[in-house]
């Protein structure tokens, strides 16, 4: 019953012993002695348990395995459901029949399918919570680097020596376009291998839809699906502005042509195909694509987008048997989306997860060409597209509307102070040495693809690819406390100090435009405080060696219980991108700091189960536990002032301040000291 289903250490080959009984027909009509000829290679065998229950697999056999998979496809979703349903069904603590049904999945079914579901399973059974899987990149890593690098790997798997010292293969910086194309400009940051990763696992911690609907009610997700996605384009839109573009515009009427091309230069391993990509000036078109279970069009797209705005006009949902309920931004968030929660799925559709549906279809809508979807239908790879912000400025447009219509109250003057709480001065002290100036570098790191390269049997071979980093750096606070507050959260968050026209903001704009960069809870003393907090602590983010390695590579022991759960764990907006690139003059950015009311602040969580890996709660949650702060997500930003008109009044009140700060980006790359090939 310990039997690891991984193996713990990277070089290992594991061989699962396979019978009959678990074999695909493919193997079984051309008599292929699959334990033969792939066993000369293993280091140690793992017998396999008979299967108590072989799944049917209805559904999910109809997937060919080398399609692509997605969930935004409803069919799709539909095979992922009974698969979750027959790995779930296994009963806890039943860890070998669990094995057996995990191989037979994945020998049967197509490999991303059994991925997601496996991934989806492994965190939501409590026998299985802390066991890791691999890093997605390193299993799909054509999802995410150029695909020239797949030809060079397969030479270098195949002419280098085992054991040989491995040269790594070089990613260009600009390999998607030139800056003819000004959005590409912006490559750097949508096509980030961490920020990629972070949205994927994202949605993989958040599902939509599941049979099991303890998988989808998780604490507040309709508003951390606001939340998260609206700083995304939060952080999007000032990086546009370091790079003198204007804040990305939703895509507000359904046929309209879109200016943005993306040519993604991904080939997928699963299909031996290209990814589709999108010339400029494309449409929208109905979707009829029955074998997807898509069959929808423009006008449904229309009609639901009405609803929903008349819900948020009115500040009331329409139920299915025609009552009405007040609307939240919980359930506006799941309405959107949209999620099984949402409470009249008929009447308001599904939104947003259409409109992927759309972008990815709009070179065959028909099915006419036999394609698959283009990057925006897929979790982890969408963000790369230009296209992606328009949708996501669209969706957000909705909830910020919301939140701007009557039906949501400006925070009273209560709601925003800290009796007896001032801060003296909140300051950032880099590593360099400089007072109230982060610098920002590029850097070169390796990531291993040998996992998802199945002619590599011989080590790794590491792709080294060009991302955006900082030098480390602090904050820190000083405050007075006169009054009884023995606690405090901290919030602190960053803005462009000027809009794209070089003029200060007004504040209904401003609020949009502030990116969450902490958050977290400190004793406050009576007197004098002094709060120091380090960038790589951020409440946002996880660190490196979290985003991109495997944790087997790192030592760690599959069968070691204190071993992180690396589907939740993988969740976080990378460390190495939590700070905007800044510009090379230096960029001018307005530092908000606040010591809100812990009383109005706590959560009552509790004891969920530790995790050995740093959590970023901000943006994730936590496993199995509440949303650790009570405010609204965005607090104080997430709502209009009614009183002040731009942040130096917004900012008067004795436990919050405003400082300014420059980012500077020094032009030079360095390499990652941690690369494994150093
Ligand atoms: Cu994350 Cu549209 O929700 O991609």
């Amino acid at each position: 019953p310990n039997e690891p289903m991984v193996s713990p250490k990277g070089n290992e080959n594991v061989l699962f012993q396979l019978t009959e009984q678990f074999l695909g027909d493919d193997y079984k009509t051309n008599g292929i002695e699959i334990n033969n000829r792939f066993g000369e290679k293993a280091n140690r065998v793992v017998p396999l348990k008979s299967l108590q229950r072989v799944p049917a697999f209805t559904k999910a056999r109809k997937l060919p395995a080398d399609a692509e998979f997605s969930v935004f496809l409803p069919a799709h979703q539909e095979m992922a459901d009974e698969v979750i349903d027959e790995l779930l069904a296994v009963p806890e603590n039943q860890l070998q029949d669990l094995l057996s049904t995990c191989v037979f999945a994945r020998v049967n079914l197509n490999p991303q399918l059994f991925n997601y579901c496996y991934s989806v399973a492994l965190m939501h059974r409590n026998d299985t919570s802390n066991i890791p899987i691999q890093n997605f990149a390193e299993t799909f890593p054509s999802k995410f680097v150029d695909s020239k690098v797949f030809a060079k790997a397969r030479e270098s798997a195949a002419v280098a020596d085992k054991g040989a010292p491995r040269i790594p293969i070089i990613i260009p910086r600009d390999y998607t376009a030139t800056d003819l194309d000004i959005e590409h400009r912006l490559a750097y940051w949508r096509e980030d291998i961490g920020i990629n990763l972070h949205h994927w696992h994202w949605h993989l911690v958040y599902p939509f839809s599941s049979t099991q609907r303890r998988i989808v009610a998780k604490d507040r997700r309709g508003e951390l699906f606001f939340y998260m996605h609206q700083q995304i384009i939060a952080r999007y839109n000032g990086e546009r502005l370091l790079n003198s573009l204007a804040r990305v515009k939703k895509f507000n009427n359904f046929t309209d042509p879109i200016p943005e091309a993306y040519f993604p230069k991904l080939d997928s391993l699963t299909t031996s195909r290209g990814w589709p990509p999108r010339q400029a000036n494309m449409r929208w078109s109905d979707l009829n694509r029955p074998v997807d279970g898509l069959v929808v069009s423009i006008d449904d797209m229309n009609r639901w987008r009405r609803n929903i705005e008349e819900a948020i006009s009115t500040g009331l949902v329409r139920m299915a048997d025609g009552s009405t309920q007040t609307l939240d931004i919980d359930t506006l968030g799941n309405i959107v989306e949209s999620s099984i929660l949402s409470p009249n799925r008929d009447f308001y559709g599904s939104l947003h997860n259409n409109g992927h549906s759309f972008a990815g279809y709009m070179h065959d809508p028909n099915m006419q060409y036999l394609e698959s979807f283009q990057v925006m239908a897929d979790e982890s790879t969408n963000m790369r597209d230009p296209f992606f912000y328009c949708w996501h400025a669209f969706v957000d447009d909705l909830f910020q509307r919301f939140q701007e219509s009557g039906n949501v109250r400006p925070y009273s003057r209560s709601e925003l102070e800290n009796p007896g709480v001032q801060i003296t001065s909140a300051r950032i002290e880099s590593s360099t040495g400089e007072m109230n100036t982060i610098n920002t570098f590029w850097m070169q790191s390796d990531v291993d693809l040998s996992r998802g390269l199945d002619f590599s049997d011989r080590g790794a071979v590491y792709a080294r690819f060009t991302h955006l980093n900082h030098r480390p750096y602090q904050y820190v606070i000083e405050a007075n406390n006169t009054g009884n507050a023995n606690r405090t959260t901290v919030r602190i968050f960053i803005c462009p100090k000027f809009d794209e026209r070089n003029l200060p903001w007004i504040l209904n704009d401003q609020r949009k435009m502030f990116i969450e960069m902490d958050r977290f809870v400190v004793p406050l003393n009576a007197g004098q405080n002094r709060i120091v907090r380090q960038s790589s602590q951020s409440s946002l983010t996880i660190p490196f060696e979290q985003t991109f390695r495997d944790l087997r590579a790192q030592g760690s022991d599959a069968r070691n219980p204190a071993l992180a759960s690396f589907n939740f764990c993988g969740c976080g907006w990378p460390q190495h991108m939590l700070t905007p690139r800044g510009t090379e003059p230096g960029a001018p950015y307005d530092l908000f700091v606040m010591l809100s009311n812990y009383e109005l602040d706590a959560i009552n969580n509790p004891e969920g189960q530790q995790l050995s890996c740093v959590e970023a709660s901000s943006f994730c949650g936590l496993k199995d536990r509440l949303y650790p702060d009570r405010r609204n997500m965005g607090y104080p930003f997430d709502r209009p002032s009614t009183s002040a008109a731009n942040i130096q009044d917004f900012a008067t009140l004795p436990n919050m301040s405003l400082t300014d700060i420059t980012i500077r980006l020094q032009n030079v790359t360095e390499q990652n000291p941690r690369n494994p090939t150093n």
